[in-house]
């Protein structure tokens, strides 16, 4: 290790054969040796596979050696930095502008061990409400109520199945937060119960920004000012740039009655029926001039004081927080003024942890192939960070997508932990029925296997909670033994056993697929294969090619047009000839009951013997109570067998 004034730095040998992953949100490819990722969060607009600093600043990193793999923790909110062989090859440092070096060693020796461990440390998130597992649609903006009804009328008249519809900034009066526009949205407590009549939740941007109004009666700059609760310089003067709203002030959410004082305010949003909110521009993302003056991104300055009095820092050592600590401020507001219901928080910033209060989504990404690409690996590395619940805006947001760009790209959104599709103001429509017959009919085939799967994916996100595993994951996090599986960052496990292979060129209708070792089957045409083996998979746009672990056991619910309360009234178990195990994890989805323990679990079994296949359903477990219901056992190529489950044990017997 070596220090001087105002930086700390650490220095490690990188072993032959070792690769890197995680680093939070980061562009480019999977493995990051040789390149230098920097930890500090900004509103990284228009980036792409160069960019170093994002979004989200979180100093964690596995690294994977065909031996074991070790993850590393580095603790420190200031600045940092790793450089993983770029200057030296060989060697990786660590850097802090703090002052000390304090850094966590986690041992495997696999993937899995290492984010198990690290979650421990930073925390899981909650089981989100089951309603945001399906897909939602934004846009900046769907700007009055009309547009908002019309939209919303468009999906279920369509047959294509939302959950949620996304209010971007111009729901507000003149950018205030916690107000509402009366000329754009006059009854938003009457829209919003309409909607929800209709089977939509209604999710509302915030933005840190408050505007700068001492003459107006703006009630949220007024007490905020009275109790001293914004940023203010070294020098003691109130700290001010500009946002949407123009001049603007900042609170200080390190500082806990500030965090409560903004959760408190989320009233406003509540009090309508909005279900979730969605952080913006919190890196935090500030202007020196007003908006389209061409001014530079400023931030607080460096010796601006935050946090509270009896633990003073400076924005130098808290930068990296702000999203995190206004993310928290909100998911803790939720919680209490949605009393007994769960809340979706979405945040574009945050740190180390930040799973415990938000998801997370990739920002200002564009209507570009290669964003589409590249949106696989960032959201692996997001997993393999700790954050399984995110996910990148389908379509791209800046720019216009083709109707073939829109139609892949629903068919990876599938795939995102969150699924939502955005697009910019000024751009084209990116609805699923904007780009003709053709389109819509992929969007709603992808949406609806989306919902058909469900109980798999709400099961992923139970796996998430209890022990911090990713949903989505590249092939190294199951076969960290593979030599082939360290730069396969365009093939994904949606959990354990659906590995997709989707196609993001345009013009392409064929590509290659590895399978690693085992037995793997097409999805749609139940074709066998050994692995390890390469095999040309055809893809004609409306198929993205999906297969099946040997032993796999997948829950599949009929396709609803939005999530409902009610405990599932049928399942389907689809299971492929193999030896596998898979736990289903069910509870009622909108409360926390399943915090008392009223949840249920069922463990599922399939095995050979004897030529015959056995799938064992074990006893229920939990205290969430299903009535008897029909479940179908499939198992693929093989045959199906139907019985009335009522939570007891069976043993089913195949071919
Ligand atoms: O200055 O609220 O990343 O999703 O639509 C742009 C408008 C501010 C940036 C977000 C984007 C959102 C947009 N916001």
């Amino acid at each position: 290790m070596g220090w001087r004034t105002g930086a700390t730095a650490g220095w490690k040998r990188i072993e032959a054969d070792e690769h890197f992953y995680g680093f939070g949100e980061r562009t480019g490819f999977l493995d990051k040796l040789s390149e230098v990722k920097t930890n500090w969060t900004i509103d990284a607009l228009d980036y792409n596979s160069l960019s170093d600093e994002m979004y989200q600043a979180i100093a964690f990193y596995i690294a994977l050696n065909p031996d074991r793999a070790y993850g590393i923790f580095f603790n420190t909110t200031f600045w940092s930095q790793f450089d993983i062989g770029a200057e030296q090859p060989g060697v990786l440092r660590m850097e802090t502008r703090g002052p000390e070096l304090d850094y966590y060693i986690i041992y495997g020796p696999e993937p899995a061990q290492i984010i198990a461990t690290y979650t421990q440390l930073t925390g899981r998130m909650p089981i989100p409400p089951k309603w945001a597992l399906g897909y939602h649609q934004c846009r900046w903006s769907y700007e009055s109520e009309d547009v908002v009804r019309e939209l919303a009328k468009e999906f279920r008249d369509r047959a294509i199945p939302c959950d949620v519809i996304h209010l971007d900034i111009d729901y507000m009066r003149g950018y205030r937060v916690f107000t509402w526009s009366p000329k754009r949205f006059p009854d938003p407590a009457k829209l919003i119960a309409d909607l929800k009549a209709a089977g939509f939740k209604v999710v509302t941007i915030v933005d840190p920004g408050v505007k700068y109004e001492p003459e107006a009666d703006y009630e949220i700059f007024d007490r905020g000012v009275e109790n001293d609760y914004f940023v203010r310089t070294a020098e003691g003067k109130l700290f001010h740039g500009y946002v949407w709203p123009d001049k603007a002030v900042f609170p200080d959410f390190l500082r806990p009655e500030v965090r409560q004082w903004w959760g408190e305010l989320h009233k406003t949003l509540t009090d309508m029926g909005i279900a979730g909110i969605w952080n913006d521009m919190n890196e935090p993302a500030i202007a020196e001039r007003p908006f389209g003056d061409g001014g530079e991104h400023i931030s607080f300055p460096l010796n601006a004081p935050q946090g509270p009095e009896s633990d003073r820092a400076t924005h130098a050592q808290t930068h990296n927080l702000y999203g995190l600590m206004m993310a928290k401020a909100c998911a803790e507001g939720l919680q209490k003024l949605r009393s007994g219901y769960r809340s979706f928080v979405l945040t574009r910033s945050g740190f180390a942890g930040v799973q415990r209060y938000s998801s997370v989504w990739m920002g200002d990404n564009q209507s570009q192939w290669e964003h589409l690409e590249m949106s696989l690996p960032m959201l692996c590395n997001m997993g393999l960070s700790g954050v399984a619940f995110v996910g990148c805006d389908i379509g791209g947001f800046a720019g216009n997508a083709t109707a073939e760009l829109f139609a892949r790209w629903m068919q990876v959104g599938m795939l995102y932990p969150l699924m939502r599709g955005h697009s910019a103001m000024s751009t084209a429509q990116h609805e699923p029925w904007v780009f003709g017959d053709r389109t819509e009919k992929i969007c709603r085939e992808y949406i609806n296997l989306r919902y058909q799967l469900l109980p798999y994916i709400y099961t992923l996100f139970w796996e998430a909670a209890t022990a911090g595993t990713p949903i989505l994951r590249p092939l190294l996090y199951h076969f960290p033994r593979d030599r082939a599986t360290y730069h396969l960052y365009d093939q994904v496990l949606l959990g354990p056993s659906l590995m997709a292979a989707p196609v993001y060129r345009p013009g392409v209708e064929h590509r290659a697929v590895y399978l690693p070792e085992g037995t793997w089957y097409d999805w749609w045409t139940g074709e066998c294969y050994q692995g390890p083996m390469h095999i040309l998979a055809h893809a004609p746009l409306e198929r993205m090619p999906l297969y099946v672990r040997g032993g796999g056991i997948i829950a599949i619910a009929p396709v609803k047009q939005f999530v409902s309360e009610e405990p599932l009234e049928s399942l389907k178990m689809r299971i492929w000839p193999g030896s596998g195990e898979w736990t289903l994890y069910e509870d009622d989805g909108h409360s926390f009951e399943h915090e008392k323990g009223v949840s249920a679990t069922t463990n599922y079994k399939v095995y050979v013997e004897e030529e015959k296949i056995i799938v064992e359903i074990a006893a229920r477990e939990g205290q969430f109570s299903i009535s008897e219901r029909e479940v179908i056992v499939e198992v693929v190529g093989v045959g199906e067998q139907r019985f009335t489950d009522d939570g007891t044990v069976r043993r089913l017997t195949f071919g």
